[in-house]
């Protein structure tokens, strides 16, 4: 990997995009475009088509006619497609790197090593998925059979956010691709140019149609595709308020929606995990410092973390130490490990919150200012990664900060981290760590989450399944049973009787 410097990371972008519609770059019926800006810097670096209800209905026009030919093809060729596009983002892998990097601010190093590799297993994964699915059949009697065969729903609206760009829509392309549905996405209007560059390397692989690409904000742009009667399901991720609207628009038409929504995950440490100072131990300090990962904008960071009181003073002073060990910097740095926020109004809301915890009394066990990295970084949204000790009442403990900030707090004995960790109106991660596997499956088993990791933490393969209980939303992505959300059952009740029964 070659450090690109800022002007060779502009350099892979093209300086205006257009919509990607029916195969060809559309420009935007209105002839707006709104300024694309890299967190890195500050500085804006592309414009990007503003889009509205008009073109929302050019790309369903191109789905439309698109969907019945991809739907009838074979899973076969669906998957040598979807193979097609892997091994193009593998050959790209670093361009894509650098772009996701640009547009999102985050660290170089989590792009070529996890973001873009793992969409790449993504494909790689649904193309075999889609290979190895098969119908069933139920005998109802000597003579009559029950055949169910897998459908496509036809098309599909998908709105993703801004913290994983081209992951977050490679975990809904890939499935929705491979059951054979055509696709209408909207990006976040905070980082569509990388999706954008990808659509440039990989568009040419799929016939004109199938995939659309709309951007433009939430309610210009997003809601008239997920409002529209034209479109058989909608995918969102994003905040919870917003999906309950996603929710609302697509009752109207009473179409099925699969909604990831916000976190407060916890991340308990029992307090044997300092039984002895190995690499267990060692493990679960990286474990705690998983909260800066990706500069905290991850649904399930493990925002709050539960430790035992008898290990409580030892454990965060231990953490403190590792969590200033992690190093900020110029995100195209590969030794860089947290970058900058991907928006500036992100900065703001994770600097408002730094000072809410403040001033409901909770204490800055280390960071809790914004950092100034000098030079060209100097206009970018760069935070100290932050630990704040309190109680699990106060807001920084309730609410989705959606930054590189943990709530600390600890707790008595099982019952009680089980309470602590379930009071809270979400569901989407958690970890537990023990060295003790009947605590560390128990607790597994009580805490109301989709995902719990145990002994280990932000590992998204792409064959397990991944989704929230409570307001965290509902529905799951990754694993074959994604395909479910993707198809629809056809029956056929065959009677081979040839005379009356
Ligand atoms: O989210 P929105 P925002 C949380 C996080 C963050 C907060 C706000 O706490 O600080 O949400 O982020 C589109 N109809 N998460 O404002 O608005 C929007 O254009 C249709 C958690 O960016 O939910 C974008 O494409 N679409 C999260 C997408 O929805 C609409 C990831 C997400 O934007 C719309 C992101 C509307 N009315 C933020 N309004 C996670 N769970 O991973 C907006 N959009």
């Amino acid at each position: 990997y070659a450090r690109p410097g800022a002007p060779d990371a502009v350099m892979l972008f093209q300086s205006r995009y257009d919509n990607w519609i029916g195969g060809t770059w559309t420009a935007p019926v209105g002839g707006e475009y709104f300024e694309n800006t890299t967190p890195v810097t500050g500085q804006a670096f592309c414009e990007v088509a503003r889009s509205g209800a008009a073109d929302v209905e050019l790309a369903l026009d191109a789905a439309h006619a698109a969907a019945s030919a991809w739907g009838k093809t074979t899973a076969a060729e669906r998957a040598l497609v979807l193979n097609s596009i892997a091994d193009r983002m593998e050959a790209n892998l670093e361009s894509i790197a650098v772009a996701e990097s640009w547009d999102n601010g985050k660290p170089v190093r989590e792009t070529l090593n996890a973001d873009i590799p793992l969409a790449i297993d993504h494909f790689r994964y649904f193309a075999g998925a889609i290979r190895a699915q098969e119908g069933s059949l139920s005998q109802i009697d000597e003579d009559t059979v029950a055949y169910h065969f897998h459908e496509p729903l036809g098309v599909v609206g998908q709105i993703i956010p801004w913290n994983f760009p081209i992951l977050m829509a490679t975990w809904k392309l890939a499935p929705a691709l491979a059951a054979g549905n055509a696709i209408v996405m909207k990006p976040a209007e905070q980082t569509p140019a990388s999706i954008m560059h990808l659509i440039s390397l990989i568009g040419d692989l799929l016939p004109d149609g199938v995939l659309n690409i709309v951007n433009g904000f939430g309610t210009e742009t997003g809601k008239p595709l997920a409002s529209s009667n034209r479109i058989a399901k909608v995918a969102f991720t994003g905040e919870t308020t917003t999906g309950r609207l996603i929710m609302q628009y697509a009752s109207q038409n009473l179409i099925p929606v699969t909604l990831e929504l916000g976190g407060k995950s916890p991340n308990i440490f029992f307090d044997d995990v300092l039984a002895k100072a190995d690499a267990y131990q060692d493990k679960a300090l990286e474990g705690f410092t998983m909260f800066a990962l990706n500069q905290g904008e991850v649904c399930t960071c493990p925002s709050r973390s539960l430790i035992q009181n008898t290990i409580y003073d030892e454990f965060l002073e231990l953490a403190a130490i590792r969590t200033k060990a992690v190093r900020q910097g110029d995100p195209l740095d590969t030794e860089t490990m947290i970058g900058a926020q991907a928006s500036n109004d992100q900065f703001e809301k994770i600097l408002s919150y730094i000072d809410i915890g403040k001033a409901e009394g909770a204490t800055v066990v280390t960071g809790g200012e914004r950092s100034d990295l000098g030079g060209d970084l100097s206009g970018g949204y760069y935070i100290q990664p932050t630990v704040f000790a309190g109680t699990n009442d106060m807001r920084i403990f309730q609410e989705e900060i959606f930054g590189p900030v943990v709530s600390v707090t600890s707790f008595t004995d099982y019952d009680d981290a089980i309470r602590i960790a379930n009071d809270t109106l979400y569901g989407l991660g958690a970890g537990v760590w023990s060295r003790n596997g009947s605590t560390a499956y128990r607790a597994g088993r009580d805490i109301q989450a989709g995902r719990v990791w145990t002994n280990t933490y932000h590992q998204y393969p792409a064959h397990a399944a991944f989704g929230g209980y409570k307001q965290s939303g509902f529905g799951r992505e990754n694993h074959r049973m994604m395909l479910d959300h993707y198809q629809q059952t056809k029956n056929l009740l065959v009677s081979y009787a040839e005379g009356a029964q």
